[in-house]
Order: structure tokens, then C-alpha cells, then sequence
């Protein structure tokens, strides 16, 4: 039937039925992306201390967080950790969420326990520690400004989203990878992990309110997109969300 010969009708029909195919697609969509942005387990809120500390003659109050790196769903359990939800998909996460909820101009204090295996980065850069307090982080005991870039399993790299009218706010923690033999993974030297893998510990300045993203510079998604796939690419594994508050 051509157009000249649809009725008025018919022509208000099918324009309806178009209109509600659109926003049939549109809320589906919508409600697509609303379920991927929520968060899957809920938020983890920095704990506050008391005290202050003094920063380059800046007197800041404290907060400490503290995460942790883990190869798949098994592992929280055979290193000690429990983990009230686990991942639905079983691929290499941070936990125990993966949305950081930290005060606004503090101190803080995160420590994060990795666990994983690792290889070389494909950008050397990642490999430094960036925006702590001090230049450093400390590695089971040691403080350091960088780690081999061959050594590195994941990263925790902090930033925010560009034309965000909020503060800036860049840190990077290359975190040190467990060595693997024959049969898996090899102790440490680190008793705070159970010798099972590396602490972690820095210190950095927030500073005003905003929405801020972290995520992982090391490729460890699965072979698409070179490894930015599946755990690099889907929300609450190897990113996620930081409000400053
Ligand atoms: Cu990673």
C-alpha cells in the first residue's frame, strides 16, 4: 500500500505503534544501562579517625579504606577473606566493592592486598606511583616510587572524567604480582597477606566533593579488544567508582 492510499487512520496507527516501538526501545536500553551502572555490591565508606595531620603546613583530617585484588571467586576464601557477594562472573576483581565512597578534603590512608599473578604492562608509565602524599607507596614494609614494569599484576589508577567542573584528582598504585611456579602461585615475603600476596598502603589528599572513576592499566580482560575485554570492560571487576562526599 502506498502513502496516497493509507487513510488518515491508518497513517495515526502506524505513526502510534512506531512511536511506542521507539520508547519501547529506548526504556529497554535505558534499563539495560541503568542495571550495568548499578552498583553490584553495594558502596564501601572510608572509615574516619580521629586526629589530624599536618601536609605541607595544612592541618587534614584522617580516613582509612582498604581493598583487595583477587584472581577469581575462589580466591577471597583460600587467602582468609570473606566476601559477603560474590561476582557473578568468576574473573579477576576488586573487593569487597567496587564503588569508594571517601570525605572530602582528608587524608587518606588506603591499603589495598593483591593477590594475583602478572606480566609486563603495555605502558611503562603505570608502573610509577603517582599522587600520594610523599611521592611513594609502601610495598610489604617498603616504601617505593615505582615497581619494575615486568612485576606489575594490576593497577589502581584514580582519576576523574574530563569536563566534570570538579576538582582534579589523579593517583596510580602499581601493584607488585605474585610470582607463579609449576603449580601456582609462590609464597611471599609478606606475613600480613599469609605470605598468599603483597600489602599495599598509601596515602592521598582529597580534595572537593565529586564523581571520580578508578580502574586497572593492566590488560587483564580476556583476548578481546587486547585484553580490555570482559573484566577490563564490564563494571565492578577491575573498575569503578569513587564519590568524594
Ligand atoms: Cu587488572
Amino acid at each position: 500500500m502506498s502513502d496516497s492510499t493509507m487513510t488518515g487512520t491508518k497513517r495515526t496507527a502506524s505513526a502510534i505503534i512506531a512511536v511506542a516501538l521507539g520508547i519501547a526501545v529506548v526504556g529497554s536500553l535505558g534499563l539495560t544501562l541503568h542495571k550495568i551502572s548499578a552498583d553490584p555490591h553495594g558502596k564501601l565508606y572510608a572509615t574516619k579517625e580521629s586526629g589530624t595531620i599536618n601536609v605541607a603546613g595544612k592541618d587534614y583530617p584522617k580516613a582509612t579504606i582498604k581493598l583487595g585484588v583477587y584472581a577469581d571467586n575462589a580466591q577471597p576464601k583460600d587467602v582468609g577473606v570473606i566476601e559477603a557477594k560474590v561476582n557473578k562472573q568468576d574473573w579477576v576483581h576488586f573487593g569487597p566493592s567496587t564503588h569508594l565512597v571517601l570525605p572530602a578534603n582528608t587524608y587518606i590512608t588506603m591499603t589495598i592486598r593483591a593477590y594475583d599473578g602478572g606480566e609486563r604492562l603495555n605502558t611503562a608509565y603505570f608502573a610509577k606511583v603517582v599522587g600520594t602524599v610523599g611521592g611513594t607507596m609502601n610495598v610489604d614494609g617498603k616504601d617505593v616510587t615505582s615497581i619494575p614494569d615486568d612485576k606489575v599484576e594490576h593497577t589502581f589508577t584514580l582519576h576523574g572524567i574530563p569536563s566534570q567542573g570538579q576538582d582534579s584528582l589523579f593517583v596510580n598504585i602499581p601493584l607488585m604480582k605474585v610470582e607463579e611456579g609449576d603449580n601456582g602461585f609462590l609464597p611471599t615475603q609478606d606475613p600480613g597477606t599469609g605470605m598468599k600476596g603483597h600489602t599495599v598502603t598509601f596515602s592521598f589528599l582529597t580534595k572537593g566533593k565529586g564523581e571520580y572513576v578508578f580502574n586497572c592499566e593492566y590488560p587483564c580482560g580476556d583476548g578481546t579488544y587486547a585484553k580490555f575485554g570482559a573484566a577490563m570492560s564490564t563494571y565492578g571487576y577491575m573498575s569503578g567508582k569513587v564519590t568524594v562526599a
